[in-house]
């Protein structure tokens, strides 16, 4: 995987992982929460004892085929030096919704999204606890330097009226950080009652802030949500809903991307067909190419079924990543939830049966993986494949792949050979978590203590280190 990492670095400077865009909110969180807290009693009292015995083995391996000469320098000369763990072995768990000097969250911090390295996650937080001087609980958004511990805020809610911060996504390369705000501008007329929203984007080397929800038509630019960016932080994809300036309809939300260096705004998301109302959720590639989104069409049967596009922006061509492999409608709405850094590979989960053929779970839900390159989709089942696999992510470069299967847990798939490893019981996590570019770190947001110093009773932001055994 490292290997793998390496080759699309060299062949592409933006070929890392474009983060993932973590949907997770307090409200629909706290529905898993029952679960959760069982789940996190156990692994706390697992990562306790781990601390209190710390790693035994010798690093190097010595003590397997130490020659004689080594003899003389072994633990044995100092008895009372207690062993220690290497210093570049990190734990297999570890919470990062914390200060470096270890301050918890008083409140919920969630929707984590990590840079390509691994090095650095962008979650938000409602805590009070992790700025001096704070006085009450607003809503900002927070960037962790997992290697030095280093917690900062680079956005505060209340920094405008009535306002709040969230849906923070961190670029590839772990520069810049694309967040919505929101707030209250009493001068805005319309359906909106003055409610606006924007997409910023911060620069973490320089701390400057730029509105990239500019250049829209006329009539998009009050409501702003769901920003995903490119590797490089140059391209930044949004969705905006329009409300009627003039006298009239409001149209459908839509998909648009901002080039932060040429400074042009671009609408991509297809006209609506068929009368769709919506297009959400956009995803975007390393190299801000291909982008995906999800499209909200007419009411069916009660039903409001969600497809999912992806729109190459050098071609114009429109992919329709869910389609039915019979060509017949589709039954059930799809959750777009991942791009491969190249934009070769969506990924969506959907309970519909007919995405692919024989789906052994019926309507159960399974996560789908399209090729676009090749117009076909493949169907990741559970290892009971009468359970359901869902949540889907990719590593950069498109061979791995998490999700979480309803009996085993959050799972890493090698796509190339079938092999899976497992990264955390069933229950642990929130409903999404992100990986970095070659699947070593997942991050996640959850309710139950993971570790024995989680005693807030809420919401954390955890990594979770994959090769490393749990405890
Ligand atoms: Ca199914
Ligand atoms: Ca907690």
């Amino acid at each position: 995987m490292t290997t793998g990492r390496r080759r699309a670095l060299k062949g592409c400077s933006s070929t890392t992982a474009t983060t993932a865009t973590i949907a997770t909110t307090v409200t629909t969180a706290t529905t898993v929460m029952p679960a959760m807290t069982a789940l996190g009693a156990i692994l706390g009292t697992v990562a306790l004892l781990a601390t209190a015995t710390p790693a035994i083995a010798d690093p190097s391996g010595a003590n397997a085929t130490a020659p004689a000469a080594t003899v003389a320098t072994s633990p044995s000369d100092h008895p009372s030096a207690p062993p220690t763990r290497p210093a570049n072995e990190r734990p297999a768990i570890e919470r990062l919704s914390v200060t470096a000097d270890g301050t918890q969250g008083d409140a919920s911090s969630t929707s984590p999204s990590i840079s390509a390295d691994g090095r650095r996650v962008a979650f938000g937080s409602y805590a009070s606890t992790f700025v001096p001087g704070e006085t009450g609980k607003v809503a900002g958004v927070y960037v962790k330097d997992v290697r030095s511990g280093r917690l900062e805020r680079i956005a505060a809610g209340d920094a405008r009226p009535g306002g709040s911060v969230g849906e923070p996504v961190i670029s590839g390369n772990g520069r810049y950080v694309a967040y919505r705000s929101e707030w209250v501008d009493v001068n805005t007329p319309g359906p909106y009652h003055g409610y606006v929203s924007d997409i910023l984007v911060r620069d973490l080397r320089t701390g400057r802030t730029e509105q990239v929800d500019v250049g829209l038509e006329e009539g998009y630019g009050v409501s702003a949500h769901g920003p995903a960016i490119s590797h490089d932080g140059r391209y930044v994809a949004f969705g905006a809903s329009s409300f009627p300036v003039t006298p009239g309809p409001s149209r459908p939300f839509r998909i648009f991307v901002r080039d932060r260096v040429a400074g042009t705004t671009e609408v991509v998301s297809a006209p609506p067909e068929d009368g769709a109302t919506a297009a959400t959720s956009a995803r975007i590639s390393a190299d801000g190419r291909v982008v995906a989104y999800q499209a909200h069409v007419p009411i069916l049967g009660g039903k409001i079924p969600r497809d999912v596009y992806a729109v190459d922006r050098r071609t114009g061509r429109v992919h329709r990543v869910d389609a039915p492999y019979d060509g017949s409608p589709s039954q059930r709405q799809s959750e777009l939830t991942g791009i491969s850094a190249d934009g070769r590979y969506v990924v969506f989960d959907s309970p519909a049966a007919n995405i692919t053929a024989d789906d052994p779970n019926g309507d159960g839900a399974n996560v789908f993986v399209r090729d676009l390159w090749r117009g076909t989709t493949r169907r990741i089942d559970a290892a009971d494949p009468a359970r359901t696999t869902e949540h889907g992510e990719l590593t950069a470069d498109g061979r791995h792949l998490v999700y979480r299967d309803s009996g085993v847990g959050w799972v890493v798939r090698d796509l190339r050979t079938g092999r899976t490893r497992t990264a955390l019981p069933p229950s642990a996590g929130g409903d999404r978590a992100a990986v970095d570019a070659d699947g070593r770190s997942l991050v996640f947001d959850a309710y139950g203590a993971l570790v024995p110093e989680d005693t807030n009773n809420t919401y954390d932001v955890y990594l979770r280190r994959v090769r490393q055994p749990l405890p």
